[in-house]
């Protein structure tokens, strides 16, 4: 097939998904073309099946706004009559679903019929979505889109709770590639961070406040009086300087580490004792699955799709949100001793083996092979 991969380029997991899911495409001989207004974080290697097209947005002095969407429906009009697509694949709803569905009409218009497959990813439906200001089109796109996927059943209970929805959606979780999400031996690093053989918590968020990564800091703060540990903070965002502020105030900072943006995000797991994930709404928790892929367990809340990964008592454990206490208290449970922590971590790799790329990415195929059929 030849398939159009429309999404954000960016560390973002709905970035992150698309990308990987192109790239795996690819390696099974698709013909993978992404769309997008820069090259996706993880497409940094050459592929004879991937192709890259830039949507350049031309600013003018009239524009407060430069129009990005219409920038985009332009662009793959164009890609879709020239390379002959034969599906486009859309993550995120906004604004990437009304610009496909713009595409869809004026290809109409040259005879050319070009099936879209939309793939709702959380926030475009639990945040932004349902906001007044871009409900009408969400909901218009979405219904107008030949295909619909989400990543969790419980994301796809939320779009049909808060949008009139008349398609049928189906469930696609999220994936991970063992290939490149494992546990690697890291020692040196290890020890750098831990040189007295502390237990290593991590967090790695785009630091926004659905993230709750204020809870992260306390629940550590607690673990952290009764179990000798460090926290790694991985990503950046808006609320990290409040975090950092808050280390001071609690007087932890020399047990925190602030990283930034990491590129290889499975190097620092692999050091990592237990992942923290206090989200207050989280659609799937990509995040938490390259932890698990990695061998380590997870303390998330119940929120969202969260439950559709984590296991509680199994590969980690579940709190309601805002439950520091619990979290902490759960967390204690896990690393209080090495036959425990060595038992969860076990576990935590048996579970991400369930949504392994490799089982994951043929419902994609078969999926793009029936909406083809019925469009
Ligand atoms: O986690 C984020 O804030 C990024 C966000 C995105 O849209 O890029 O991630 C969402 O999509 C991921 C991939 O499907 C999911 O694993 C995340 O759970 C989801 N984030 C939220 O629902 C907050």
């Amino acid at each position: 097939m030849k398939i159009g991969i429309v999404c954000y380029p960016t560390f973002g997991g709905s970035g992150v998904v698309a990308t990987e899911l192109g790239k795996a495409l690819a390696s099974e001989g698709h013909q993978v073309h992404f769309i997008t207004y820069s090259q996706p974080a993880r497409l940094d290697f050459f592929s004879a099946n991937l192709f890259y097209h830039e949507v350049s947005v031309r600013d003018y002095p009239l524009f407060d706004y430069a129009p990005y969407e219409s920038a985009l429906a332009s662009k793959l009009v164009d890609v879709v009559r020239f390379e002959q697509l034969d599906v486009l694949h859309v993550h995120y709803a906004i604004p990437h679903a009304s610009a496909a569905f713009m595409a869809k009409q004026i290809l109409a218009s040259y005879g050319i019929h070009i099936p879209v497959v939309t793939t709702l990813h959380g926030t475009d439906i639990t945040l932004v979505g349902k906001d007044p200001t871009y409900k009408p089109v969400v909901t218009f796109s979405i219904n107008q889109s030949d295909g619909v996927t989400t990543v969790s059943q419980d994301l796809k209970d939320d779009t049909y709770n808060h949008f009139e929805i008349t398609k049928d959606i189906k469930v696609i979780p999220n994936f991970i590639d063992f290939n490149r999400f494992s546990l690697q031996a890291k020692d040196h690093f290890k020890k750098a961070i831990a040189p007295n053989n502390e237990r290593i918590l991590i967090h790695t968020s785009n630091f926004r406040k659905v993230k709750r990564t204020a809870d992260v800091i306390r629940i550590f703060e607690k673990v952290q009086s009764v179990i000798p540990s460090k926290l790694l903070m991985v990503g950046d965002g808006p609320e990290r300087a409040y975090d950092e502020q808050l280390c001071r105030t609690l007087n932890i900072c020399d047990s925190v580490r602030f990283l930034g943006k990491q590129d290889a995000i499975e190097e620092i797991l692999s050091v990592s004792d237990l992942f923290l994930i206090p989200s207050e709404s989280e659609s799937f928790g990509l995040a938490a699955l390259e932890a698990m892929a990695c061998k380590v367990p997870v303390i998330s809340t119940n929120a969202g799709g969260l439950p559709e990964l984590n296991v509680n008592g199994y590969c980690g454990f579940l709190d309601n949100v805002g439950d520091i206490d619990g979290m902490a208290a759960h967390a204690i449970e896990i690393l209080k001793d090495d036959d425990t922590l060595q038992q969860f971590k076990e576990n935590a790799f048996e579970r991400a083996k369930d949504f392994d790329l490799k089982k994951i990415l043929p419902s994609y195929v078969s999926y793009y092979k029936e909406v083809i059929e019925n469009a």
